[in-house]
């Protein structure tokens, strides 16, 4: 994409409502705009993140056994009258009514409804277990939408939900979302932390938060520091026991403040990290919670007919955007990981109006699209200063610098967002290195 054709509005001065630094950069960097409390647009740059996000997060969960399929975001309220929660979830539920004075609502989680599926689709043991998910707006009228993207009120989670014919099943069920959560905040360039949670609304006995860390997470935790050293598994098999691996992740002391073992304080010392989090995702058991109230019954083996045993696991999507920008950045800006970056490379024009420039950019930029590389292409005649800081601004792994004076002499530079490093090189070294 070409600078001069591209949507990205990016403000030069801090917006004053921006309170953390992932809100203040998406603003800036022309990401997202408010349309209203806590509910946000997607402009390009910010909605080509988000959907890499969404593709790291699907390939991951696909890798697990999880089936995607996409559930609406208006629910009827009589299936939640059914399980009991039309009362209890309060205001945080969008109420609307529709037409026919029927009671609706924009859904904030899907427990209720992916067991309305289930119950009218599936009979017997011999079909499970189930592991289905989707990704989806939700609507939560949160009190204090803040953050930006952090805490909004309109915002895109995956959840997932697990079916099994008993216990031991559940827990197969919940060790491999356990295990695809480590491997998928990994890719996405995060250190992420199981900790015991609370399960609130959902409900249930068994909980793991997945947290990362950052001073300015929402959660105070408190870990084991050697967990932040822990290994996350390659190649897993997820047909295999899992066990082992959620037992060595569990092994060590990790709990957020809601869940905070004062005693451990003491007993850990200089090792207990004391640090905030962001809950990037949160797993639940809540075995028969669902499927009780609304009917979801299965025939076993032996035991006649008995309700399905149930988990539900949820990523918050768009609240990862801000999560990794919080995660990466520097005083300059965003610096992404290039498994979710907008684009791989920046290319920078330095001078528009010399042939030699324009010829060689407009080279480079048709090589790398030709060969798949995604490139933001600043053919555009600003100054250099105010080129250098917008590519540093919005992040791109890469930004490959093109100057008559380089030219001359055969060579363009690269330089890499991360560390900062700068490398001359030829265009055909340039090329090989971005394309393989
Ligand atoms: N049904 C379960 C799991 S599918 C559920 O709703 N879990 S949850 O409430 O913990 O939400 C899942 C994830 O969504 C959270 O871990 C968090 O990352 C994200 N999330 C929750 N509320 C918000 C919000 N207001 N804004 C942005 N992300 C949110």
């Amino acid at each position: 994409m070409r600078r001069s054709r591209v949507f990205m509005p990016t403000l030069k001065e801090n917006p004053a409502e921006a309170q953390i630094v992932s809100h203040r950069l998406m603003l800036r960097a022309g990401m997202i705009r408010q349309a209203s409390a806590g509910i946000y647009s997607w402009l390009p740059l910010g909605f080509r993140v988000l959907q890499k996000i969404e593709q790291v997060v699907r390939e991951e969960q696909d890798k697990a056994g999880c089936q995607e399929l996409l559930m609406p975001t208006m629910q009827p309220a009589e299936l939640w009258r059914e399980s009991g929660r039309y009362d209890d979830y309060g205001k945080e539920m969008l109420r609307i009514r529709d037409r026919h004075e029927r009671d609706m609502l924009f859904g904030p989680t899907n427990e209720e409804l992916i067991t309305d599926i289930f119950r009218n689709s599936v009979r017997s043991y011999r079909e499970l277990p189930k592991l289905l998910y989707h990704v989806q707006w939700k609507f939560r009228d949160e009190v204090r939408p803040r953050f930006g993207v952090m805490r909004g009120r309109e915002f895109l989670m995956k959840d997932s939900y697990s079916f099994d014919i008993d216990f031991a099943g559940a827990v197969r069920s919940y060790n491999k979302m356990f295990v695809a959560y480590l491997r998928t905040f990994r890719r996405l360039g995060l250190k992420a932390i199981p900790m015991k949670a609370e399960s609130g609304p959902i409900g249930g006995d068994m909980s793991h938060e997945f947290i990362i860390l950052a001073d300015t997470g929402e959660t105070g935790v408190f870990c084991h520091r050697d967990v932040l050293e822990f290994p996350v598994p390659e190649n897993v098999d997820y047909e295999g026991d899992l066990q082992p691996i959620v037992d060595k992740w569990t092994s060590l002391y990790a709990a957020t403040d809601d869940m905070h073992d004062k005693s451990k304080e003491v007993e850990l010392g200089d090792q207990l990290v004391t640090a905030r989090g962001i809950e990037v995702g949160h797993i639940f058991y809540f075995g028969t919670k669902y499927s009780k109230p609304l009917g979801a019954m299965v025939t076993s083996a032996e035991d006649g007919e008995v309700p399905v045993e149930m988990g539900s696991y949820g990523i918050g999507v768009s609240r990862l955007v801000g999560g990794i920008i919080e995660a990466s950045h520097d005083d300059a800006g965003i610096i992404w990981p290039e498994s979710v970056a907008p684009y791989k490379v920046g290319l920078i024009n330095l001078k528009t109006d010399d042939a030699a420039c324009r010829q060689a950019c407009d080279e480079l930029y048709a090589k790398l699209q030709t060969a798949g590389v995604e490139v933001l292409y600043d053919d555009t005649d600003e100054r250099a200063g105010v080129k250098f800081a917008e590519m540093d601004l919005i992040g791109l792994p890469w930004q490959l610098v093109v100057g008559p004076r380089g030219l001359k002499s055969g060579v363009v530079e690269l330089k890499r967002r991360a560390g900062g490093e700068r490398q001359e090189i030829s265009p055909e070294s340039v090329l090989a290195r971005l394309i393989g």
